[in-house]
């Protein structure tokens, strides 16, 4: 397996700023860093030794960043598709595009993940009426609580322009070969409430989804699956949201960072606690879990994978195929952050030790908590977290729900929660 050694470039398609933090490690390692984004001087540009700035689908600045990497990787899902075809036959993409396809599409994801024998919400897709997105009322179905799916049928390959899947084949019986979905679809007057419609692709931080409650949620249910490719899944009353970062090296070494307790504000993280407040029975199962989807998936490089805590029992949300908001405390936590873990793995060199040297709580600063283009607004709070480890990630405007930074407090999780609620910055 090919090795990418220091003083070689490693190309990142995208600049936020996850680029803007793998930079800084592969740069820490004495990596060259070249990066693809559309925004002149964005997050990651600012710290990377070339930055080619074009849109993502421009296939000639894409040829560019290959020619100029020995590596291709990426820090956000939605690459193009010509792009990524291009690269997987022309470059040196690790990750390959499977794990990449697989993770985009929220239906594909869910069956691959059931398929591993590994629990997930029930799910169906949102069956579409034609052209107009035409759906029924919405209807309680009391005697079937558990459940969101209408009539189960199987669908041969898809079109062209919604993701070219594989024929429809049961895989329960083949959890460690090629996956394929067999679409379940619903129509919106069959779903049990609650539950939840979300775009199959594209969303992020609660865009592209609505909570299903009763009949007054239904116009922008139907709305959404108008405009949109969506599924239904179940809501799931959990008592924890957890994550688990996963890193599988080119050489098939896997290594789990420990596992984040999660706390969700308007669909954004808002803090990630670790050591997580769950049972070691429950922490064990979390990441054998997070190994399972790793080595199965085969893939490359760093995976975040969201969880459910329900009934004492994991429950699969979703997986990133790559660095994670909820892995940002590994920075100042782990001895090998997750960042590094990310380098390590797509270069094939042995993955570093992910083990947690303080506990840790962190805190996410979006553009409505602070002004973060400029300290002004922050530095009065700093004091109060004298083990707070900032991290801005150098964006030129601040947005309502826009990541702008994290701070990472060090020390007892329970005291820095407190300090954390006394500055009154996230209140
Ligand atoms: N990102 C990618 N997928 C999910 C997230 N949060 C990160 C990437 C991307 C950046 O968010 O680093 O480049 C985009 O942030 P913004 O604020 O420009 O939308």
């Amino acid at each position: 397996m090919k090795k990418i050694f220091p003083y070689q470039q490693i190309g990142i398609i995208g600049g936020g700023q996850l680029g803007r933090m793998m930079c800084i490690a592969a740069k820490a390692m004495g990596y060259r860093v070249a990066v693809l984004d559309p925004t002149p001087n964005c997050p990651c540009g600012q710290v990377a030794d070339v930055e080619i700035t074009a849109e993502y689908n421009d296939l000639s600045a894409i040829k560019k960043l290959a020619e100029i990497s020995d590596v291709i990787t990426y820090e956000f899902e939605n690459i193009d598709i010509d792009a990524l075809s291009w690269l997987k036959e022309n470059a040196y993409l690790p990750q390959g595009s499977e794990v990449l396809k697989i993770t985009r599409h929220r239906y594909l994801e869910k069956s691959t993940i059931s398929a591993m024998d590994i629990p997930v919400a029930d799910f169906a897709r949102a069956k579409r009426g034609v052209g107009t997105g035409d759906m029924c009322p919405l209807r309680h179905i009391p005697s079937q609580p558990d459940t969101v799916c209408g009539a189960d049928f199987a669908r041969a390959k898809r079109g062209v322009g919604t993701g070219d899947m594989c024929s429809p084949r049961h895989i329960p019986s083949q959890p460690d070969t090629a996956y394929a979905p067999v679409f379940r679809e619903i129509p919106l007057e069959n779903m049990t409430v609650p539950c939840v419609i979300k775009t199959t692709t594209g969303g992020y931080d609660g865009k592209g989804q609505i909570v299903l409650r009763s009949e007054a949620d239904m116009p922008a249910a139907r709305e959404l699956a108008a405009a949109h490719e969506c599924i239904v899944e179940k809501f799931m009353p959990f008592s924890k949201e957890i994550s688990v970062i996963v890193a599988r090296s080119t050489t098939g070494e896997v290594s789990t960072f420990p596992v984040a307790e999660n706390i969700h504000v308007n669909n954004i993280l808002h803090q990630s606690i670790v050591p997580a407040r769950i049972s070691p029975e429950l922490e064990r199962e979390a990441i054998e879990c997070a190994k399972k989807i790793a080595a199965n998936l085969g893939a490359v490089g760093v995976i975040g994978i969201e969880m459910f805590v329900v009934d004492d029992k994991i429950v699969v949300n979703e997986l990133a195929p790559r660095p994670h908001n909820s892995g940002h405390y590994t920075i100042d936590a782990c001895v090998t952050s997750q960042f590094e873990q990310h380098v390590r793995a797509i270069c094939g060199l042995p993955l570093g030790d992910p083990s947690l040297h303080t506990p840790a709580v962190m805190v996410n600063i979006l553009g409505d908590h602070l002004n973060c283009t400029d300290l002004s607004d922050l530095a009065p709070y700093l004091p109060l977290l004298p083990n707070g480890k900032l991290h801005l990630y150098g964006k030129a405007e601040g947005k309502t729900g826009r990541k702008m930074g994290h701070i990472s407090m060090l020390g007892d999780v329970e005291e820095t929660l407190a300090a954390v609620g006394a500055t009154g910055i996230w209140t």
